[in-house]
């Protein structure tokens, strides 16, 4: 006898794709946040730049297992290795990150056994880069190239 699992992946992920405008804030949260997220498991989402600006991400909330549950953010459509910006991990305090480049991917890894709430970011362009000045960042994080923090 065997027994068969349907999981519904974009549903526990959110949407695939964001757009950001100048005037409009958008949420986005790790699966089940502010619940634990689940373990081994992948989200992949895309950002878009709609109006002619420079996405700022700000993170309201973060905690995720150090250094095995990592949230990528990287340049352009194509999730792999090279095109990564940041990964963030662990407990990171309210932070601000702005980027020059208008469409990114995101990508929320996650191992087996120990998990956390997640996270909250809030995402928006804003017209001029260096608008704002940046708060310091705590936890885990590791700058790769051509961002500010
Ligand atoms: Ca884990």
């Amino acid at each position: 006898m065997s027994v068969t699992l349907f999981v519904i992946i974009t549903e526990i992920c959110g949407p695939e794709r964001y757009n950001l405008s100048l005037s409009e804030i958008t949420n986005m949260t790790s699966p089940f946040y502010p619940s634990t997220y689940p373990e081994n498991w992948e989200c992949v989402w895309f950002i878009t730049s709609i109006d002619d600006g420079f996405p700022i991400f700000t993170i309201i909330d973060m905690k995720t297992e150090e250094t095995n549950d990592i949230l990528h953010i990287g340049q352009g459509y194509n999730s792999t290795g090279e095109t990564t910006l940041l990964e963030l991990f662990g407990d990171l305090g309210e932070s601000m990150i702005k980027f020059e480049i208008r469409t990114l991917w995101m990508q929320f890894r996650t191992n087996h056994r120990v998990g956390a709430r997640g996270f909250i970011i809030h995402m928006t362009l804003q017209s001029e880069y260096g608008k704002y000045s940046m708060s310091e960042m705590r936890g885990g994080f590791r700058q790769v190239d051509g961002v500010t923090v």
